[in-house]
């Protein structure tokens, strides 16, 4: 059995694809901070394609942790020179392959002037994110990740040296406007030279990112170990399907992305919506009513016809009919593959996944569309009762009234709420910071109000049921 690292590289089963440049001659042109699965399977790909058609050698990738629990993700892959296996997973069986193109990591809690310095070193050309939804909100304390950049463009304006681009690839609607402005919200008042440079220099593409990348389990490790022969103490499991639409608007040059299947564009809106509010709505639909359900993995949950129905009426009635045209894709066919990739059974989604953060994921995955059919007086009924299944979900007891722990920045407040609520809605939706001026829709807070009546006592599959019988077709 090999150890994952670049010596016994040369040495590993053919099965496993490695790669094929020399990781000595590549330079970080990328700093990642965030670095969890879903960069590694993604934007790490990405890089690792690049490298191996010898078009990247100055794009690899220095990833960086900040958060305390990052120490994790270090100890995994120090000792590994940074390599690890993504293995894709579906029906027609399993491939992987090791990823070369993080050839650094950098954990801040240990020793952030290297992390500064790093940022603010000439190679560094972009800085990317995968902060999490959540991760963009009012924060002021130094160790924010946007208080560590703007300290970073500080420096680099000092000395005289270029900007670099802030690539956010979080599930945000304008996920690059969203990154500028928490940035330039860390800024101080004296800072006023800085704040024009940074607003005259540095770029914050928006972009649409996708794979389904599920948490790694110790099963995953057994997977590589006795499918592809190596120990490797983080692989990343994820499905075949891997998407990435990016505005063409970087300040300091970028890795020629579109060679490996990228696709650059002016306006990335259309497609972020789309992505947002189609697929990760659908998860948390599903996702909320489906835990209460019983359900373990989302392949389960949407193998039920009654969720299958549920969530193909959602995608087609409520938000699809809300969504402007999409260059270049035909939203029916987006709507199938969508359901094909969540029946993914090979890749096991996690539901508890799906349910984390909610605080963070319901306002921007469910909530638009929401206001939007609210506002053109269009049929709102299973956009509600997605709603319902997270107020449900918040009062952490099942159907059976097991308790479970809430992994939720907000469950101290939410918890609480929802359990002296139930049925009542008003309180939950009166927390603008989630709801903003949804909360004081009388309409919204009936129809809510009404599912959670019956989440309570029904359950889940009979809310549903009654729900998409009541809606005809
Ligand atoms: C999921 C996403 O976190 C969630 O709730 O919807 O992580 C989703 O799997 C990815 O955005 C897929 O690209």
């Amino acid at each position: 059995m090999s150890t994952l690292n670049n010596l016994s590289l040369f040495s590993l089963s053919s099965t496993l694809a490695v790669p094929r440049y020399d990781r000595h001659a590549v330079t970080h042109g990328i700093v990642h901070i965030g670095v969890g699965g879903f960069h590694r399977a993604h934007e790490a790909v990405y890089i690792d394609d690049l490298l191996n058609l010898g078009k990247g050698e100055g794009w690899g990738i220095c990833g960086v942790g900040i958060r305390p629990a990052d120490s994790a993700m270090r100890d995994a892959l120090v000792p590994q020179d940074c390599l690890y296996t993504v293995v894709t997973r579906d029906a027609a069986g399993d491939t992987a392959r090791v990823i070369g193109a993080m050839t650094q990591y950098l954990f801040g809690p240990d020793d952030p002037e290297s992390v500064l310095e790093t940022l603010a070193a000439l190679e560094t050309r972009i800085v990317s994110l995968t902060i999490t939804e959540g991760g963009y909100g009012v924060d002021t304390s130094p160790q924010n990740v946007f208080g560590i950049l703007v300290e970073a463009l500080r420096r680099r304006r000092k000395r005289g040296l270029p900007p670099f681009t802030v690539l956010s690839c979080d599930n945000l609607q304008s996920n690059g406007d969203t990154a500028r402005a928490a940035l330039l919200g860390h800024l101080r008042k004296g800072d006023s030279q800085l704040r024009a440079w940074i607003e005259a220099n540095v770029t914050f593409p928006n972009c649409m990112v996708d794979r389904i990348t599920p948490q790694t389990t110790d099963a995953d490790r057994l997977l590589v170990r006795q499918e592809f022969g190596v120990e490797d103490a983080w692989p990343v499991v994820c499905e075949p399907f891997l998407q990435w639409i990016i505005e063409d608007n970087f300040a300091n040059g970028r890795p020629p992305l579109e060679l490996a299947g990228a696709q650059f564009t002016s306006d990335v809106h259309p497609y972020e919506m789309m992505k947002i509010r189609l697929l990760n709505a659908s998860h948390s639909a599903m996702g909320y009513l489906g835990f209460l359900a019983g359900f373990e993995y989302i392949h389960e949950i949407i193998a039920a016809p009654l969720f299958f129905d549920f969530i193909r009426r959602l995608m087609d009635e409520e938000i699809t009919p809300l969504l402007a045209p999409v260059p270049g894709i035909d939203l029916a066919d987006y709507q199938r593959t969508l359901l094909t990739r969540f029946a993914n059974p090979a890749i096991k989604d996690q539901v508890t996944r799906i349910c984390l953060d909610g605080s963070s994921k319901v306002p921007k995955f469910l909530l638009p569309s929401l206001q939007e059919a609210l506002a053109a007086g269009r049929s709102t009924r299973l956009l509600s009762l997605a709603v319902a299944g997270w107020m449900r979900y918040l009062a952490g007891l099942d159907e059976k009234n097991v308790p479970y722990v809430l992994n939720d920045p907000l469950a101290d407040r939410l918890q609480p709420l929802a359990r002296e609520s139930k049925a009542d809605p008003r309180p939950l939706l009166g927390q603008t910071q989630i709801f903003g001026d949804l909360g004081e829709s009388e309409v919204l807070a009936a129809e809510i109000g009404g599912f959670l009546l019956q989440l309570y006592s029904a359950g889940s599959i009979a809310t549903l049921t009654d729900a998409l019988a009541r809606e005809g077709k």
